[in-house]
This record gives C-alpha cells, sequence and structure tokens, in this order.
C-alpha cells in the first residue's frame, strides 16, 4: 500500500477495532531500534537497542495510543476530545483531532510545559487552557469535564490508549524475534509502562515472543511516587513531561514491575541530564529529558552491578529532544558571531578536533 503505514491496519488483529472504525493515521508506528554501542562500552550488557519513540509523527510514543483513541472516538460519533497533559500528550490529540476534523481542547500545568510541546498545539489549532497547580490537578479537571459528556477523554485513562501503545512491545518482539532480557523506561503517568508489559505478555501468547522481559521503570526523584509509594503533591523536576505526583496507572506499573520481577527506581535530575548528553554526544540520539531517565536508570543500575545475568536490553526513549529546545540550548554556551572568513571562523573553533577522538 502507498503512502505512511497504519498502525491501525497494522496490528488490526490485536487492537479492539473492526472495519467499521476509521483508518485515521498520520504514519504512527514502525519507529527504528537503534544499537547503543556507547552504552554497550560503557555499561558492559553485551546488546543494547533503543527504541527511538520520538520519530513518531508528533515527536511521542504518545502517537500510537492516540490514534486508536481518536479513531474509536470518531467511530463513536465523538464530536470532541479533551485531554490534560504534561505536553507530549496534546501534542498528539490535537494533531490527530485536526487530522480527524474534531475540535480539542487541552488542559496543561501553567508554565510546566515545555515549548516545543505547546508550539505543536497552538499549531494544530488546539484550544488550550493553563492552570495553576501540577498536571495531577489539570487531569482531575477533565476527568470533571468529560463526566459531564462535554467531550471524550483521551488521556491513559481511556483504555483505547494503552491498547495502541502496547503496538511498541510487539514491534520490539517483531525486531529482535523475541522480547529482551529487560526493558529500561521513564514512568510519569504510568501508562506506558502499563502498555508494554501488556503487550509483551500479548506477544508471548501470540508467538510473536518466548519469554518476557524484566522491566525496569524510571521517575525523576523529585516526582518519584511509585518509589516512595505514595503520591506527591508537589512534584519537581526538569524532566517536565514526566512531572507527575500521582499516576493513574499506578496498580498497572506495579504489575509490570512485580509479575516481571523488575524494579521502579528514581534518578536525580543531574543524572538525567548527564544521560541527556550521553545519548546525543556518544549515541547521536536527541531526547528529550524525560526519555534520557531511561538511560540514566541503566547507566546507574549498570553501575550498581544491579545488571547480572542481563545481555540484551532495549530503552524506550519516549520523545524526541526537540521538544525542549529551551533545555537543548543550555548545553552549550554563548556561540561566537565572527566575520566570515576562514581565518576568522578558524581563531574561533581552534581546530576542527579531528586529531581527537570524538566526545572524548
Ligand atoms: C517524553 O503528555 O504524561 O508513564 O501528558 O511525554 O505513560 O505517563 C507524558 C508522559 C515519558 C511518561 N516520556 O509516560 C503527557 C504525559 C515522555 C512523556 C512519559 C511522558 P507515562
Amino acid at each position: 500500500m502507498p503512502g505512511a503505514p497504519c498502525l491501525i491496519d497494522r496490528y488490526a488483529a490485536y487492537l479492539p477495532v473492526s472495519e467499521r472504525t476509521p483508518r485515521l493515521t498520520l504514519g504512527e508506528g514502525g519507529t527504528p531500534l537503534v544499537r547503543a554501542r556507547s552504552l554497550e562500552r560503557e555499561t558492559g550488557v553485551p546488546e543494547i537497542w533503543l527504541k527511538v519513540e520520538g520519530a513518531n509523527p508528533t515527536g511521542s510514543f504518545k502517537d500510537r495510543g492516540m490514534v486508536v483513541a481518536v479513531a474509536k472516538a470518531l467511530e463513536g460519533g465523538a464530536r470532541a476530545v479533551l485531554c490534560a497533559s504534561t505536553g507530549n500528550t496534546a501534542a498528539s490529540a490535537a494533531a490527530y483531532a485536526a487530522r480527524a476534523q474534531i475540535p480539542c481542547t487541552v488542559v496543561l500545568p501553567a508554565g510546566q510545559v515545555a515549548l516545543g510541546k505547546l508550539v505543536q498545539a497552538v499549531a494544530f489549532g488546539a484550544r488550550i487552557v493553563s492552570v495553576r497547580g501540577p498536571f495531577d490537578a489539570a487531569l482531575a479537571v477533565v476527568k470533571e469535564l468529560a463526566a459531564a459528556g462535554e467531550a471524550t477523554l483521551v488521556n491513559s485513562v481511556n483504555p483505547l490508549r494503552l491498547e495502541g501503545q502496547k503496538t511498541a512491545a510487539f514491534e520490539v518482539c517483531e525486531a529482535l524475534g523475541d522480547a529482551p532480557d529487560a526493558l529500561f523506561i521513564p514512568v510519569g503517568n504510568a501508562g506506558n509502562i502499563t502498555a508494554y508489559w501488556k503487550g509483551f505478555v500479548e506477544a508471548t501468547g501470540a508467538g510473536m515472543a518466548r519469554r518476557r522481559p524484566r522491566m525496569f521503570g524510571y521517575q525523576a526523584e523529585g516526582a518519584a511516587p511509585l518509589v516512595s509509594g505514595r503520591p506527591i503533591a508537589e512534584p519537581e523536576t526538569l524532566a517536565t513531561a514526566i512531572r507527575i505526583g500521582n499516576p493513574a496507572s499506578w496498580k498497572g506499573a506495579v504489575a509490570a514491575r512485580d509479575e516481571s520481577g523488575g524494579a521502579i527506581e528514581a534518578v536525580s535530575d543531574d543524572e538525567i541530564l548527564a544521560a541527556y548528553r550521553f545519548a546525543a554526544r556518544c549515541e547521536g540520539v536527541f531526547v528529550e529529558p524525560a526519555s534520557a531517565a531511561a538511560i540514566a536508570g541503566l547507566r546507574k543500575r549498570a553501575k550498581a552491578g544491579g545488571l547480572e545475568g542481563v545481555r540484551q536490553v532495549v530503552c524506550v526513549l519516549t520523545g524526541n529532544g526537540l521538544k525542549d529546545p529551551d533545555r537543548a540550548r543550555t548545553l552549550a554556551g554563548e556561540i561566537d558571531e565572527v566575520d566570515a572568513s576562514a581565518d576568522a571562523v578558524r581563531r574561533a573553533i581552534g581546530g576542527m578536533g579531528g586529531h581527537r577522538p570524538p566526545n572524548a
């Protein structure tokens, strides 16, 4: 079939869809699985793969779930969609709503959404409101609005979102011929870790895999309710995507952890930033800070000797680095502006660096 792949078509047999479900698509899914040689050298894990979900149409994994949620909303005759979001869900909902030609309202935690995500919601024509408080407060508001029947809620409390997102686990199994030993993934509202685990469980049932991975989830230290075991009223982290104090899929995350023999752990903002740099400079993969939490977790666990018997790892990189240009800009200082001559450029750069190993 010409054109972009349609996730609903590709996995129709495993999704709650029928011939009547609209084949809504922006070319979501089918994202790259990239070998991570620098991380392998550093951690000693023989095989590490990066699932680059930032390659989805709006730059995050949310598109997998959103396409299913919006298609089913259309099938059910919905006239509008609604979500709360730390940014990526809003960008994705706004895009698929535009595609479907239905209105979309997004409710955001004021001052805490990365610029790239915000401008996506603007570009796609969503109605945007910021509320005072964290994501959790915004979610409570949209739940109330949805309960009044004003629009279809497309947050991951809508189970269709998780159905769509589980397809990433299928892709991993198809690409590797089986599930890996371990999956590393960032955790915010905990929908994605829940969806991956569902996907891996179904993959073994469907003959796509013989085994299931251990699930390792990572929260930011200042927003780690699943690590402390209780909700956090004022979550804080520079990884704004996962600045969430009371995850909606709490039980799903705990089940994924316990049934798989994995763990949900915290990483500091400094560890997240170090992993953010490492992914970009040593693997050539530019992710947003929340995604770097998974890499930070992998590096931390490896350092602590917590990867005994783990030979093959997949690390889920949930969002594109361009989502958060303000954070990216802090990676470098001022950029020199000089006259347009070879001499001036050579003086400013101090050599092309070709005599040194890169990124050393
Ligand atoms: C890049 O967009 O919650 O644990 O409202 O954007 O499934 O919540 C985003 C979450 C990880 C955490 N990485 O996933 C939202 C939102 C990125 C994200 C997560 C998010 P969940």
